[in-house]
C-alpha cells in the first residue's frame, strides 16, 4: 500500500466516523396522517412510532399528526419528498401525479380481490412500485389496506354506468380518476378530502367514492345516502418515510423502522377488516341505502378507456400492468 492511498483510507475513515457520530444523535420525526385518531391507519401509525421509540431506546421518536392538520394529501406528498415531513400514510391514488408506477394500482378493477392485492403488493408488484417511489424520494415501509372504493351520492342509487351520467362526483387528485368518472359521462371534480362533506351538503358535488370506513368516519353518509357497491378501485396505501429523513438514520435504525413498518401493516390489515364491518353497520343504522351490484362487467367495460389512455401515455408500465392483470 502506498503512503498516499493509506492516507486516503484514514481520511475516508474519519469522514465516515464523523457522519456516524452526527447521525447517531436523537432524532424526532414528524408524521402526516389524514384520518381521525380511532381509524385503523391512525392506530397502526401510533403503534409503529411506539415500537420505533422503544427499540431505538428513545434515539428515534416521533409524533403522528392525525386529522390532516399538516395539510392536504397532495401537498403532504410533495412535502415528504422534500423532507419537510418525515413520514406519513398515503393512498397510492394521489401519488400517481408524481410517481407513475403507483398509478397502476389506481386503474379500475385491476386487482381481483383484497387477498390478491395483499399477495401482489407483498411480492414483485409492491417491489416495483416501491422502486418507483424511492426514485422520487419516498421509502415505503409497509403496505396498508384501504379496502375497495364505491360510489355514493345524494341523488340516486347507482346500478349501471348509465346511472352515473350527469352526476357531479368528487375524486382524489389524479387525472386517472377524472377520466374514470368521465368514461360514464359523470362530471368529475378533484377536491381535497377535507372539503367533501361541505361540498356534498351544499350541492357543489352530488357525491364521491370511497371505502366504507372513510364514508363513515367523515360523516359523508349523513349527506349522501345512496351507497352503491361498485367496488371499482382497490388502492393500497403506504406507510412511508421521506428518503431525506431516512438517510439521516443509521443502518441499525433503518432496520428497526423497516421491521416496525412491516408489523404495523399486519396490525392495520387486521383492524381494517373489523372496521369495515362496523362502518357498514353504522352507515346503515344512519339511514344509508346500500345496494349491491350483481354484475360489474358493464362498469369494467365503461371504464376500459382509462386503461387505454394510461397505457398509451405510459407504455413502459405495460409489463407491470400485465403482471397484475394476468395474476391468478
Ligand atoms: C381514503 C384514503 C385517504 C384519502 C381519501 C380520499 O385513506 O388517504 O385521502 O380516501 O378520498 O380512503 O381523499
Amino acid at each position: 500500500m502506498s503512503f498516499l492511498s493509506g492516507m486516503k483510507k484514514v481520511a475516508l475513515g474519519a469522514v465516515l466516523a464523523g457522519t456516524a457520530a452526527t447521525t447517531a444523535g436523537a432524532v424526532e420525526l414528524r408524521g402526516w396522517n389524514i384520518h381521525v385518531e380511532d381509524y385503523p391507519v391512525s392506530i397502526a401509525m401510533d403503534s409503529f412510532m411506539a415500537e420505533v421509540a422503544e427499540r431505538t431506546n428513545g434515539d428515534v421518536t416521533g409524533k403522528t399528526y392525525h386529522n390532516g392538520v399538516l395539510g392536504s394529501q397532495p401537498d403532504a406528498i410533495e412535502q415528504i419528498r422534500l423532507g419537510v415531513i418525515d413520514f406519513g400514510e398515503f393512498s397510492l391514488g394521489p401519488m400517481g401525479q408524481s410517481i407513475p408506477e403507483t398509478n397502476v394500482v389506481s386503474l379500475p378493477f385491476i386487482f381481483k380481490s383484497i387477498p390478491q392485492m395483499y399477495e401482489l403488493m407483498d411480492g414483485a408488484v409492491g417491489d416495483a412500485i416501491g422502486e418507483g417511489m424511492k426514485a422520487k424520494g419516498i421509502v415505503p415501509l409497509g403496505w396498508y389496506d384501504a379496502g375497495a372504493r364505491s360510489f355514493y351520492n345524494s341523488v340516486r342509487p347507482i346500478n349501471t354506468p348509465a346511472d352515473v351520467e350527469g352526476l357531479k362526483i368528487r375524486v382524489m387528485s389524479n387525472d386517472l380518476f377524472v377520466k374514470m368518472v368521465e368514461s360514464m359521462d359523470g362530471n368529475a371534480t378533484p377536491m381535497a378530502f377535507a372539503e367533501v362533506y361541505q361540498s356534498i351538503k351544499t350541492g357543489v358535488v352530488d357525491g364521491a367514492e370511497n371505502n366504507p370506513p372513510s364514508y363513515d368516519s367523515t360523516n359523508h353518509f349523513e349527506v349522501a345516502k345512496y351507497y352503491s357497491l361498485t367496488e371499482h378501485l382497490i388502492i393500497p396505501e403506504c406507510l412511508c418515510m421521506s428518503l431525506k429523513s431516512w438517510e439521516k438514520l443509521t443502518a441499525d435504525q433503518q432496520e428497526i423502522l423497516k421491521d416496525a413498518g412491516h408489523k404495523s401493516a399486519v396490525l392495520q390489515r387486521e383492524l381494517w377488516a373489523a372496521r369495515e364491518a362496523k362502518s357498514m353497520e353504522t352507515v346503515k343504522a344512519g339511514g344509508t341505502e346500500v345496494n349491491t351490484i350483481a354484475d360489474k362487467a358493464p362498469f369494467q367495460a365503461a371504464m376500459a378507456p382509462v386503461y387505454e389512455s394510461f397505457l398509451a401515455n405510459n407504455p413502459d408500465l405495460t409489463g407491470l400492468v400485465d403482471m397484475i392483470r394476468n395474476a391468478d
